[in-house]
């Protein structure tokens, strides 16, 4: 079987160790982390296509989405020192009342393997918490995820929040996430929008260098 069908199958199936043990065969293989998360992100995506078809139903895509974790955390492996000058702390987190976690942490892993100090709040989290945070890390950069065409608003919430606490100079905010766009992160007032977990880092970059 090609090896691309395997992990195909293997996140359809749910199969989280055989995710996983398929994710290490690949870095073994001497892929980048990117390239050994590409096959992963297709059969996630298929199987969301899958639900929306309703050829899938939510459990399923609940395993799908742990089997794609078990392998974005053997690529990625969660609190793995990055390079010891950080370039600059960043808060992140998925927006309230959207659980979605894959496509923000594999931000996360990558800004960190950047030499950024990360803090990650995960998902479903509140404005009273990003602004908790806030003021207790003082972070360069705010990074904000949303999944849900539904809790994209959120993002735009907590922009308003930011400004009435009087933060909103102190830190940039970058904002993500399959519904958002340039033009919506220039409507709500964001410094910047990012397709893709590199092209955020890229953008993480020329911000914090501003
Ligand atoms: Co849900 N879900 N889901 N889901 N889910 C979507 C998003 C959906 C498109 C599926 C579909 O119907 N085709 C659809 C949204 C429709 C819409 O709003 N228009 C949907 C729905 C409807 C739902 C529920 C409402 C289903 C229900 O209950 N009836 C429910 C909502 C729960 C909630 O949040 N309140 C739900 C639940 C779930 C699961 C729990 C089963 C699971 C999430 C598990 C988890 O993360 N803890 C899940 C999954 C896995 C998906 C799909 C299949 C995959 C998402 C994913 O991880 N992609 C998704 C369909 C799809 O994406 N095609 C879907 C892989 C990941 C690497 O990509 O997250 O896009 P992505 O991240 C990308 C970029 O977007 C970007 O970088 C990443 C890659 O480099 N990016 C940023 C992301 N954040 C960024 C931040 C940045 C910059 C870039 O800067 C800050």
């Amino acid at each position: 079987m090609n090896p691309n069908e395997n992990i195909r199958q293997a996140v359809l199936d749910g199969d989280a160790s055989g995710a996983a043990a398929l994710a290490r065969v690949r870095l073994d293989a001497g892929l980048s982390p990117l390239e050994a998360l590409d096959p992963f992100i297709a059969a996630i995506r298929e199987a969301g296509d899958r639900f929306e078809l309703g050829d899938f139903f939510l459990p399923q895509l609940l395993m799908a989405s742990q089997a794609m974790r078990a392998a974005l955390e053997v690529i990625f492996p969660p609190g793995q020192a990055g390079p010891t000058l950080s370039r600059g702390t960043v808060v992140a987190g998925t927006v309230q009342g959207d659980i979605h976690e894959i496509g923000k942490s594999l931000v996360c892993a990558l800004l960190q393997a950047h030499g950024f100090t990360v803090v990650d709040l995960g998902g479903d989290v509140s404005a009273d918490r990003f602004i908790e945070q806030i003021r207790a890390v003082n972070p360069d950069l705010l990074a904000l995820s949303a999944l849900l065409t539904t809790t994209m608003i959120q993002q735009k919430m907590l922009l308003d929040r930011l400004a009435q606490e009087g933060l909103r100079d102190r830190v940039k905010v970058l904002v993500g996430g399959a519904p958002v766009t340039t033009q919506w992160a220039r409507d709500i007032g964001a410094d910047g929008y990012a397709p893709d977990a590199a092209r955020a880092v890229d953008l993480a970059l020329k911000l914090v260098e501003k």
